[in-house]
């Protein structure tokens, strides 16, 4: 089989100062537009609004900001790949994944080159489009085909060039509850500093609701999963939990739709395994100990536990019921479970 020319993330040239310099033009660009949204507090005093169904924060790289412009600048390509998910539903694992199988010739065969899953993070190895609008000169420009790119924008957001030329997607998402508890200590660890320690009472509070950045969680999944119904070639919808239960059959799946399926010889000498391990918990969170990821945060907050069903460690039961409650009414008939 002939694998096409692997795609490789460059480092960008900017320097991450220009592309600060760059979000704030871009707060400043938009800024007009939003402040007629319907909002709502998330935590302590910052405001998310409402656009088009959906909660953006006006700050940082996920943000309204950055949204509008990719909806505005964002340029497609019919052969990019694009990997979906709400924050903290296993962005970090999927990238990983996706990273490994596409480029897993290109390593093998080149003993000098160092796998960059043993040396970075994988958000460094593969962009997300909300951080591509704010490089001045995009990653995406030199890459060869296909292009792969990760994006928490909802479905019905999308750049509509992604939508109209049919890109691939594969989308992953996770229990609400471990979701929730996610976010909980991942905000906790990198935004104390603005909010002070948040309660789970506080986080659960919002997230209930929907009011969680890129949520409501269960209108975010449900674009996903509606879209997978209508082009099942062309999205593939994918949960943690099950990932987590059957990691090498879901690799191998993973493979096929991404257009890199193993080979019987591949397969027969642990091919799917040697992805299975570097892309493992145990492996990425031992590299990512130390340092920082190029937009910012602390490498290890992408890594706490990778287990299903910690939320039960600290949801009350009262909790957990009205997670559940909603979730059996908002996916009622969907074929969605974790
Ligand atoms: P992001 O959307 O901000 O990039 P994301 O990667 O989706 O975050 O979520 C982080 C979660 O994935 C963490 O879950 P936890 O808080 O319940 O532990 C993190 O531990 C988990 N995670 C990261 N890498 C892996 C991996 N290789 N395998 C399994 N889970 C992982």
């Amino acid at each position: 089989m002939s694998i096409p020319t692997p795609f490789h993330t460059e480092p960008s040239l900017d320097d991450p100062k220009v592309e600060k310099a760059n979000l704030t033009l871009l707060q400043d660009k938009y800024k007009d537009r939003y402040t007629t949204f319907s909002k709502e507090k998330l935590y302590a005093n910052e405001d998310v609004y409402l656009y088009q169904g959906f909660w953006y924060r006006s700050k940082g790289l996920v943000s309204l900001p950055t949204l509008l412009a990719a909806q505005e600048t964002f340029q497609a390509n019919p052969n990019d790949i694009y990997l979906a998910t709400l924050p903290k539903s296993g962005t970090t694992w999927l990238k990983a994944l996706t990273f490994a199988i596409v480029n897993r010739t290109k390593y093998k065969n080149n003993s000098l080159l160092a796998h960059p899953l043993l040396i970075s993070n994988p958000h460094d190895c593969l962009p997300h489009i909300e951080n591509e609008v704010l490089r001045t000169r995009p990653t995406y420009v030199d890459l060869s085909s296909p292009r792969l790119f990760a994006t928490h924008i909802p479905y019905p957001l999308l750049p509509r060039s992604t939508i109209d030329y049919g890109c691939r997607i594969v989308y992953m998402c996770r229990n609400p509850k471990d979701v929730l508890i996610s976010l909980f200590h991942f905000v906790n660890k990198l935004v104390e500093k603005y909010y002070g320690q948040l309660t789970i009472e506080e986080v659960f509070e919002r997230f209930s609701k929907g009011i969680t950045p890129c949520g409501p969680y269960w209108d975010h999944v449900k674009s996903y999963y509606e879209a997978s119904l209508e082009h099942p070639t062309r999205i593939l919808f994918l949960t943690y939990e099950n990932m987590m239960n059957n990691t090498e059959n879901n690799v191998k799946h993973l493979a096929e739709f991404l257009g890199y399926p193993f080979t019987k010889d591949e397969q027969d000498n642990g091919v799917v395994q040697e992805i299975v391990k570097l892309c493992s918990f145990e492996n990425l969170s031992e590299v990512n100990k130390h340092g920082n990821v190029r937009d910012g945060p602390e490498k290890n907050t992408f890594f706490r536990k990778g287990k299903v069903g910690d939320s039960s460690n600290y949801l009350t039961s009262e909790m957990s019921a009205i997670l559940d409650q909603i979730t059996k009414e908002k996916f009622h008939g969907l074929n969605i479970s974790f």
